[in-house]
């Protein structure tokens, strides 16, 4: 789906702003028919933002069911005459059902992709009302998965007889299950004949022998998706603004000279000098026309490759340096937040780091279009997560023991999966930050099934990217000796993606201990002949603990850990990337292992670093983007 923007031939309007909202607490929104008019004793609620703690109490936070937002808008006569009109919705956490003028126009499952409604049917000439229900119930159907108790303190359930007072979420994840509508709602057009998609693939002959600096031609396949009749044809400007390449029809093939190609870019040496716009992070206006409609998108050209144990840039390989994120903030939950964004891009440059994971979940549509411009790499996840319930325990804290994939008690989110897959791989096709697929993080990788369910998602996934990107599974470390021959990852991954905590959650607090497990464990994944990069190892760290012997949750224990993570890494070739847990401080569940929150942040919530971000800092502004490892 195309993100949407304005042109000389279609309008783009932002429905952002305070709405009107209410808890449906009793379940009675439907029924009464909330969304056939004004909501009566509505609150105030920004949006995007997500609502849990943008009102007091545990009723917002903790709410488990529907939600109704309501707005109105009147759209200019004249501008939308003889077009068609749509309504997109960026993103809504996690069910979303959306009336206009009573009349229901889409039904979207899913918390983090966008959807979309023609509305011209439906539109009145003067006020317009605009009611969305959000459900943010999460089970095992869904994605992320939710279980019947809580990962973090799953034994409450069982050893209170069941009893609750309410009825709750139970995420089979470790972070704050925060819904609403968390991206923009907007309207726009195109004319009756438009451009309905677009993807464009980069092809650079001769990329992997060129020596940096010399010149290279790179052809772009294009192809459009229209409706309706017209001309096509696809043109390339340069960052000034010529033309440097042109061609005509639906399907083509562009041919730029002297092409700049996109790549990381290096860190900020000195931040009141920088321009902000990397000059590496080359992007392209690529412009398509098809009859009267215009639609354009900044675009970098590279090429992405793996090989051996080496992942390859531009034929060039890569060294990631980087983190798992969160969208996550005080008090927007995961709504979006232009501002942290920005400054979090800035900060991991400041950092010296290249790359992050969009863990666990698909991230908005804006911080990819910031990451294309600002050279950050980006290991793009759908939001399968929790798909274990050995690990997680969704179901099994009353000791049943089922299986993850047991077909009548195990998660049922197959389809949905695929679903989210589809849909991700056709919003993020076209980003040059984008590099590989992460199909899911830390799924049951051991037990019966596993391979059956994997399997025709990354053929999917495959089949369906036009860059035809490497793709991944993220591997926990759990569901006995953790290594390729229990784990599926190693017969479907194209890069073996780990997370680990030895010295934490095993052998917390002997970090002696942990080095020798995890050079134990490397020599496993070396047998495998593919390269292995760390998407997680991370310690609890709480700002302002401090001790002269580095104990856990001290800064000391942090800094210790990473140094014992980073001298292993070092001493392995085929270990082509570092991506620690967690860049920020961020909300979860309530649980006794959670003290306000996941502390595993180099910096905390509010983005304060921990002295293990500074020891990291000077590790990473040593290590380059390209040939770390040769
Ligand atoms: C993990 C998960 C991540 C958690 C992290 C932790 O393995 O992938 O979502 O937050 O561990 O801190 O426990």
């Amino acid at each position: 789906m195309l993100y949407p923007v304005m042109t000389e031939s279609r309008l783009l309007m932002d429905l952002s702003g305070v709405w009107d909202f209410k808890l449906d607490q009793d379940g009675e929104g439907f029924e009464e028919k909330w969304y056939g008019r004004a909501l009566e004793d509505a609150m105030t609620m920004p949006v995007p933002s997500s609502y849990n703690d943008i009102k007091e109490g545990v009723d917002f936070r903790e709410h488990y069911g529907w939600v109704f937002y309501q707005t109105t808008f009147r759209l200019p006569a004249k501008a939308v005459q003889g077009q068609q009109v749509w309504l997109r919705c960026d993103a809504v956490t996690h069910h979303a059902i959306v009336f206009l003028n009573g009349q229901e126009i889409a039904q979207h499952r899913g918390g983090f992709l966008p959807f979309e409604a023609k509305i011209n049917d439906v539109l009145e000439k003067g006020e317009n009302l605009l009611t969305i229900a959000v459900d943010n119930r999460i089970d095992y159907t869904t994605l992320p998965v939710g279980g019947q108790a809580d990962m973090l303190s799953g034994v409450s359930v069982s050893s209170s007889g069941g009893v609750t007072a309410k009825k709750r979420n139970h995420p089979n994840f470790d972070f704050f299950n925060y819904a609403g509508i968390i991206r923009p709602v907007k309207i726009y057009t195109t004319p009756v004949d438009a451009i309905r998609d677009l993807s464009v693939v980069p092809e650079i002959p001769g990329i992997e022998t060129r020596r940096d600096g010399e010149p290279v031609t790179a052809l772009l396949h294009y192809e459009m998706k229209t409706e309706g009749t017209g001309k096509a044809s696809v043109a390339v400007y340069d960052r000034e603004g010529n033309q440097v390449a042109f061609s005509e029809g639906e399907k083509g093939t562009l041919t730029i000279s002297d092409c700049h190609l996109w790549e990381p870019a290096e860190p900020i040496a000195d931040h009141a000098k920088d321009s902000g716009v990397p000059e590496k992070a080359y992007l392209y206006r690529v412009e398509a026309r098809f009859g009267e409609d215009v639609y354009e998108l900044p675009y970098g050209v590279r090429t992405v490759r793996v090989e051996g144990t080496k992942f390859l840039i531009n034929g060039k390989p890569f060294y990631f340096k980087g983190y798992g994120k969160h969208e996550d903030c005080f008090p927007n939950g995961r709504g979006q937040n232009l501002p942290l964004w920005v400054k979090d891009l800035d900060l991991m440059r400041w950092q010296g780091a290249n790359s992050f994971r969009t863990s666990h979940y698909p991230y908005s549509e804006e911080m990819l279009r910031l990451c294309d411009e600002e050279g950050i790499v980006v290991i793009d996840e759908t939001p399968g997560v929790g798909i274990n319930f050995d690990f997680g325990g969704g179901a099994n804290f009353g000791g049943q023991r089922y299986s993850t994939f047991d077909p009548e008690h195990g998660v049922q989110t197959a389809a949905h999966h695929r679903e989210v897959l589809r849909d991700e791989i056709d919003r993020d096709k076209n980003h040059a930050c984008v590099v590989m697929w992460s199909i899911a993080n830390e799924p049951d990788a051991h037990s019966d099934g596993a391979y059956e369910y994997f399997k025709p998602l990354f053929d999917l996934a495959r089949e369906l990217d036009p860059q035809k990107r490497p793709c991944t599974m993220v591997s926990v470390q759990g569901g006995g000796v953790p290594g390729p021959d229990t784990d599926v990852s190693s017969k479907l991954s194209d890069v073996i993606c780990l997370n680990r905590y030895y010295g934490w959650y095993a052998q917390g607090g002997d970090l002696e201990a942990a080095e020798q497990s995890l050079r134990a464990e490397l020599s496993r994944w070396q047998k495998l002949g593919k390269p292995v990069m760390f998407t997680e190892y991370g310690a609890d760290t709480v700002m302002g603990l401090h001790d002269t012997t580095p104990v856990m949750f001290t800064e000391e224990y942090q800094t210790a850990f990473y140094e014992m993570y980073s001298r292993v890494f070092d001493s392995y070739d085929f270990v082509m990337g570092e991506q620690v847990w967690n860049f920020a401080d961020f909300a979860t569940s309530q649980g006794i292992v959670r003290v306000q929150g996941n502390k595993k942040g180099l910096f905390t919530r509010d983005r304060r670093p921990k002295l293990a971000a500074h020891w990291m800092r000077q590790r990473w502004l040593s290590i380059p983007n390209f040939g770390y490892k040769n």
